[in-house]
């Protein structure tokens, strides 16, 4: 994969202009997978230790986590999809207030032994979801639909509070979705509430990856072929940006493109995607295995 094109030689007149710094690596960082049809039947039959895994996407407000629903439900499906509601006004408030379980669906009724969580965004501002009702979601304590206060977390009298959470409850991976045009400048707080999700993640053992999305907004030559995205220098720049703030290793960060505008299927987004899924199921399923012996 990866249409490259070769650097004209210079002429004379070119020899006294500045050299400008390249925009492309000359070898890639990571290994584009070029086998579609293999990824995806390993997603579609991926068959995990227990009945079903859950994954919660968590992260700043507006930076794509509703579309990463849609975008992977699209892939699977091979149409488009809406089953997340998505925000295309940048408002710096969260759009999606409520919790949301999605089942994706294998169509006729069936569905994949896999669920996403969509809650509320972090904001700048006190608005946005607080951390410690991150924290409850992902152990399971909070129910489908609970609407949720950003002036106070959830607390063990609500209805929607489950008091003794099962293994089936949990999250089994966390994915912080963070997006490649603004983790350069990612506000004190909304990092602060981010570190305290991912410190409280750690103790318990629970996988934890950075899907990094707007690739296409963060790099004029990812922008127009997505299949440099390996090649770029800026994305390479944003990936180690989130290793450094967030202290998660390069092997578990995933650069992706949404399906925000097209409405036919692209052969790059869907390997990007496919990529961080295929990764994320399998760091799911080996701390639920991982459970499951500590009861044994
Ligand atoms: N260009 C581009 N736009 C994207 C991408 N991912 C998401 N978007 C757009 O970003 C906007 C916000 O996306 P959402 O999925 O609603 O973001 P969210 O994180 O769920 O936001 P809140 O629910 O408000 O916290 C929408 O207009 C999306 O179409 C991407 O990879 N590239
Ligand atoms: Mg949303």
């Amino acid at each position: 994969m990866g249409n490259r094109q070769s650097t004209p030689s210079p002429s004379s007149q070119d020899l006294f202009l500045p050299v400008p710094e390249p925009t492309v690596l000359p070898e890639p960082w990571r290994k584009m997978d070029c086998e579609r049809e293999e990824i995806l039947h390993e997603v579609k039959e991926f068959k995990p230790s227990t009945e079903v895994l859950r994954i919660v996407l968590y992260g700043p407000t507006g930076v794509g986590k509703s579309s990463f629903i849609n975008s992977v439900q699209r892939v699977l499906s091979g149409r488009n999809a809406m089953i997340a509601l998505e925000n295309s006004t940048l408002t710096g408030k969260s759009f999606t207030k409520k919790m949301n379980i999605h089942k994706l669906k294998k169509g006729r009724g069936e569905r994949y032994p896999l669920e996403i969580v969509d809650i509320m965004g972090i904001e700048s501002t006190d608005g946005g979801i607080k951390h410690e009702d991150i924290i409850k979601a992902f152990l399971g304590h909070i129910s489908d639909e609970y609407i949720f206060n950003p002036g106070a977390a959830i607390t063990d009298h609500d209805p929607k509070y489950k008091k003794n959470p099962t293994l089936r409850d949990k999250v089994h991976c966390l994915v912080c979705i963070l997006s490649a045009d603004s983790v350069s400048r990612m506000d004190g707080k909304v990092f602060d509430e981010l570190r305290l999700v991912r410190e409280s993640a750690s103790l318990l053992g629970i996988p934890q990856v950075i899907v990094m999305t707007k690739v296409d907004k963060a790099c004029e030559t990812v922008s127009q072929d997505l299949n440099e995205i390996y090649y770029s220098k800026k994305i390479k720049e944003k990936v180690d940006k989130c290793n450094d703030n967030m202290g998660i290793p390069l092997n578990a960060i995933y650069p992706v493109k949404n399906y925000s505008e097209s409405i036919t299927q692209d052969l790059v987004i869907d390997m990007l995607l496919l990529t961080a899924l295929r990764d994320i199921l399998n760091f799911a399923n080996d701390y639920v295995e991982c459970e499951m012996e500590k009861d044994e």
